[in-house]
């Protein structure tokens, strides 16, 4: 395969209500998509860079400066095969997520060229997935009330609170009382906690949590193993899992006993696999994490997440869980279970029209 090009498109996909962690408020995400053309025809990347460097070092401007200037043209010439994408990229440091975007088109345009899907391509073993919701930090308990309620309503099976300093215990005991102990439940604090806190993180041990995910900053491997000594409920890290040598490096630290895998933070869908490899040899179950993602990349997690060591469910939820118009055929949840795409590539396509209304900025990178 060769490359022509790469189309860099900007869409603003509103949500259907904010989304707010201990890092900030969503309400709408500007989200870069690449349409990779080569002679074998066009594939889609998503990239899952947030607008500000507060999730990760990453942001959308930032990314698509890396992929104009380093990436795209590292990636011309004759003998492009998307197994080779990031071994062509990894003479650059870090971004990750727009290596992940650029692997992800070149990977989509090569299976839908010879009629494979992603699933399959990846090692997929079911045909659906379990779906799991990740709930905002709410005003007051009686809105995070009623938001649980509405999920478990459409079928949700497991529930992921989103925690900082002073929301924690209090709306954890909250969603116990009221759902029961049979709900899976989850938190994750992106980073908000510090060591000191360990009494506080060790007084949700009675609620019988699935994981606590990423209390700590992300540098912070060691305060996580530290930690895991503390606390009872397992510790899941999202942020500080960067690669699969970093997850390597955690498990055998002790710093994590679960993980969540984005490939959007590890450099794409091959280390997402990888990670699941190295967490399936260790004995580390593993779920797929999301970043509010569009159909296209809702269509990757969900092929990611029929991997056999996919044993939790995953933040892959419904598209309505943020966005009333995807631009792909929504993913609609049917028992609590997204099905796993079997058409050539990611499966889904961008609808033209939804794909026009969203777009406010395109850009042609030819090589
Ligand atoms: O796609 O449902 C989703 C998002 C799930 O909570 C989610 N993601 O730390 O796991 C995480 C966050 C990162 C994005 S927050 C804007
Ligand atoms: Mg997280």
């Amino acid at each position: 395969m060769k490359l022509t090009g790469v189309e860099l498109r900007r869409i603003a996909m509103p949500l259907v209500s904010p989304f707010r962690t201990s890092f900030s408020t969503q309400t709408s995400r500007d989200i870069l998509l690449l349409r990779v053309v080569t002679d074998a025809g066009e594939g889609w990347g998503e990239c899952v860079a947030l607008s500000d460097p507060r999730y990760s070092p990453e942001y959308v401007d930032g990314a698509a400066d890396a992929l104009r200037r380093f990436l795209i043209p590292a990636i011309a010439g004759e003998g492009l095969d998307a197994t080779q994408v990031a071994a062509r990229l990894h003479q650059f440091k870090g971004h990750q997520m727009a290596k992940a975007a650029l692997e992800m088109g070149v990977l989509d345009a090569e299976l839908r060229a010879e009629g494979r899907s992603l699933a399959r391509e990846l090692g997929a073993v079911s045909t659906r997935v379990p779906s799991g919701v990740s709930v905002g930090i709410m005003d007051s308990i009686d809105e995070l009330l009623d938001a649980v309620d509405g999920y478990l309503d459409e079928g949700y099976v497991r529930i992921k609170l989103k925690i900082q300093p002073g929301w924690d215990i209090e709306p954890v005991r909250a969603v116990r009382e009221r759902f029961g102990d049979d709900v899976l439940l989850q938190v994750d604090a992106n980073t908000a906690y510090t060591l000191r806190d360990a009494r506080r993180l060790a007084a949700l041990d009675a609620f019988d949590l699935l994981l606590i995910e990423q209390p700590l900053e992300e540098d912070d491997i060691v305060g996580h193993a530290d930690l895991a000594r503390q606390v009872q409920t397992p510790i899941c890290l999202d942020e500080s899992i960067t690669s699969a040598q970093s997850a390597a490096a955690a498990i055998r630290l002790g710093a994590t006993s679960v993980v969540n895998i984005k490939p959007g933070r590890v450099g794409g869908y091959l280390e997402a696999r990888r990670i699941h490899d190295v967490c399936a040899a260790n004995g580390v179950p593993v779920w797929c994490g999301g970043m509010l993602e569009t159909g296209l990349g809702r269509a990757a997690n969900v092929a990611l997440a029929a991997l056999p060591g996919f044993t939790l469910p995953g933040d892959t939820s419904g598209s309505g869980r943020y966005y009333s118009d995807d631009i792909t055929e929504p993913f609609v949840l049917e028992e609590g279970h997204l099905a796993v795409p079997t058409g050539p590539g990611l499966g889904v396509t961008p609808r033209e029209d939804a794909l026009r209304e969203r777009t406010t900025h395109t850009e042609w990178i030819a090589v």
